[in-house]
């Protein structure tokens, strides 16, 4: 079988996971005498604001869980794998449904973001909320018996946590009203990305693999603190990746439309152009980011272009695979000392290096 219809079956197989868990919280939901109205409403939202997406977050629970074993996972080992994948794609639909708000979105993976349907509008927040909520009756329902239990509520609460830490600092970051580019500066932009997307797109899912795999930590052999030096930087990478889709990819292939610009986000791309524009370009920059209008994104487009921000973004690509892969090959060859092996590390990197969506 090729390497392509590997991956998709595996995706496949991961993705039969999602409607068990589906059914699993819409039979609880019916049990607890919801009227049927309300149990079609859950099932549209588990099923518009879950599945949907490229899924790296989820399998990364399964082949990190697979690689720690070193064997091919017996079903029960699998199907508990798979359910905690999908508990981080709906950690993820939680942030997504409720971030598609936050940032005036319009579209997400082709279709329009949650909130903007008719029907739904604010009952978004709510429809977040269980999101989250559903994430912790799968835990108790499906790991309340295992010694490892508590470290699958901690993974969860704290990455939450800090989550939201990274959303707050995007958030006043990129005031609606004033903007300042001043006050935009890359170290500024480090804090916010690893806080808002690595520790939950990245430590979170193999963190969790390891946890299920029994891997131990004692102050001096951490190979939780190993991991996430690897995978902090490798999460950076990845928004930063984001950040330069926004600008650059098509809608139709992104199944989003970028909101950067207009949202006054204090992104790689403006950060970069900063660092270079003449003070013309400074002008322009002030003058039109942040602003609410078409015309006004089209001219700081523009100033992205004169700078080289493709060429750019290209050289940074290539060093960050380069960083990554000699973070990797840190651990040695045959596993750490600690237990960690360089493929779990290698698989994430590989799913998401020169992405265009
Ligand atoms: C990505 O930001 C970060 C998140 C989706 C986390 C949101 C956190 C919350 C606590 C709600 P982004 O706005 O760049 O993502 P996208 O480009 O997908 O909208
Ligand atoms: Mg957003
Ligand atoms: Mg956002
Ligand atoms: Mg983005």
């Amino acid at each position: 079988m090729s390497s392509a219809d590997l991956k998709a079956q595996k995706r496949q197989k991961f993705e039969h996971v999602f409607t068990v868990i589906r059914d699993e919280l819409i039979a609880h939901h019916i049990g607890e005498g919801m009227p049927k109205e309300a149990s079609e409403w859950y099932k549209q939202s588990l099923e518009y604001n879950v599945p949907g997406g490229k899924l790296n977050r989820g399998l990364s629970v399964v082949d990190t869980v697979e690689i720690f074993k070193g064997r091919a996972l017996t079903d029960d080992e699998y199907l508990k794998a798979a359910i905690l994948g999908w508990c981080v794609e709906l950690l993820q639909a939680f942030f997504l449904v409720s971030d598609d708000i936050m940032d005036s979105s319009v579209t997400r993976r082709g279709q329009p973001c949650w909130y903007r349907n008719e029907k739904v509008g604010l009952i978004a927040i709510n429809d977040a909320f269980i999101l989250e909520s559903a994430i912790y009756y799968l835990l108790k329902k499906h790991f309340r018996q295992e010694t490892y239990y508590v470290d699958l509520l901690e993974l969860f609460h704290d990455t939450a946590y800090q989550t939201e830490f990274g959303q707050l600092i995007d958030l006043i970051t990129a005031p609606e009203d004033v903007v300042d580019l001043s006050k935009f500066s890359l170290e500024r932009h480090r804090l916010i990305v690893v806080y808002k997307t690595a520790f939950y797109s990245f430590y979170l899912p193999v963190a969790l693999a390891m946890r299920v795999c029994g891997v131990p930590n004692t102050p001096t052999n951490d190979p939780y603190a190993l991991a996430s030096s690897i995978l902090i930087p490798l999460g950076t990478y990845f928004q930063i990746q984001d950040d330069f889709l926004d600008f650059s990819a098509p809608p139709e292939i992104l199944g989003k439309i970028g909101t950067d610009i207009v949202d006054n986000k204090c992104s790689w791309c403006i950060n970069v152009a900063l660092a270079s524009a003449l003070p013309a370009q400074r002008a322009v920059l002030d003058a039109n980011y942040g602003k609410k209008n078409p015309e006004a994104e089209a001219k700081v487009k523009e100033v992205f272009e004169q700078v080289g921000i493709r060429e750019k973004y290209a050289v940074y690509e290539e060093g960050a695979y380069k960083e990554i892969i000699s973070l990797i090959e840190t651990i040695p060859e045959g596993g750490s000392k600690e237990g960690l092996k360089r493929e779990v590390f290698k698989s994430f990197l590989d799913k998401i290096y020169k992405r265009q969506k």
